[in-house]
């Protein structure tokens, strides 16, 4: 008697904050999803998955919508099997950790995808977890812009559509082809795939931006629309521009010609990059940014990720 084919690959998702509900949702709302696994790291999520109807309800434009389906496996000490695909969602600082509690069941086959904000989880993530190339997981890396915000376990408001550049880190296999195309076909990401180094580019500029919006909201505890309002915070932004622009200047990759021709050095100009993070500050004017929510809520900040990135990375790449 054969057995039946083997059915697409399993997507595992650590992490149900806003990104990982979206995330799952999006997957799991195509017309042929993937099997997808919640892994819950507290075991209070568990009742709180119970409360919430056992699934996850995303709300657009008014309308929400709570259709997928979705396993769980719970607390994350217990699941076993290897892990073929991962998508990262928890908070940048919780990442080493909370893949420490899975790193037995990723090897050289598996593909993480890393969904956080700032720079510099992957390189970390490589140190303390992976050390050795030969288990070492295919990287990809997501830069999110979507606005999303939570209304409760489990139930996210997905309130400015915006998309998702996503793509290999440097040095990854294709065997990370099947997560990545499954992210594109994800219709309601908006995703789009991007090759490493401009990748790498992409993730730089989204760098700069929070390094100026999301720190000068928390200094002077206002949404990012009035950053560009005040004539006291601009001038104080536009040094720290023209800071941020010499440092990532420095960058290797940045001393570099495009291949066609660009000068990616202008792309990271003071002028180019105030340009940016003014059309970020306008689109994104209502909203408090992650910084101000982490500072208000009393949790640790990303700073370290962001504007520590600079910081450190200054002193790596000179
Ligand atoms: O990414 C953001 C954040 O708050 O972390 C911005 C773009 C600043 C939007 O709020």
């Amino acid at each position: 008697m054969s057995s039946p084919p083997p059915g697409p690959p399993q997507i595992h998702i650590l992490g149900v904050g806003n990104l990982g509900r979206l995330f799952a949702h999006a997957l799991a709302n195509t017309p042929n999803p993937p099997p997808i696994t919640l892994i819950l790291h507290r075991p209070s999520l568990l009742s709180d998955w119970g409360s919430a109807g056992r699934s996850i309800s995303i709300t657009t434009h008014g309308l929400t919508n709570s259709a997928g389906v979705y396993d769980i496996e719970e607390p994350i000490h217990s699941g076993s099997g290897m892990i073929e695909n991962l998508i990262i969602a928890t908070k940048t600082l919780h990442t080493a950790k909370a893949l420490e509690a899975v790193k037995h069941r990723l090897n050289a086959q598996s593909t993480i995808l890393f969904t956080q904000n700032g720079m510099g989880t992957t390189e970390e993530v490589t140190r303390l977890i992976f050390p050795e190339d030969a288990r070492r997981p295919n990287y990809l890396v997501a830069i999110t812009s979507h606005g999303v915000y939570s209304e409760g376990p489990f139930r996210s408001v997905f309130a400015g559509q915006a998309h998702v550049s996503i793509g290999r880190v440097s040095g990854s296999s294709t065997k990370s082809r099947y997560l990545l195309d499954q992210i594109v076909a994800a219709k309601l990401l908006n995703a789009t795939e991007f090759e490493s180094r401009e990748l790498r580019l992409l993730q730089l500029e989204k760098l700069m931006i929070n390094a100026i919006i999301n720190p000068l909201t928390v200094i002077y505890n206002c949404r990012n629309g009035e950053l560009f309002k005040r004539a006291d915070i601009t001038s104080v932004m536009r040094d720290l521009l023209a800071e941020a622009s010499q440092v990532v200047s420095s960058l290797p990759e940045l001393r570099t010609r495009e291949d066609g021709g660009n000068d990616v050095a202008e792309r990271f100009s003071k002028v180019n990059l105030e340009l940016k993070v003014l059309d970020v500050a306008e689109k994104t004017a209502a909203n408090t940014s992650s910084m101000l929510q982490d500072f208000r809520a009393g949790r640790e900040t990303e700073v370290g990720y962001i504007n520590g990135y600079i910081v450190n990375g200054e002193r790596t790449w000179n």
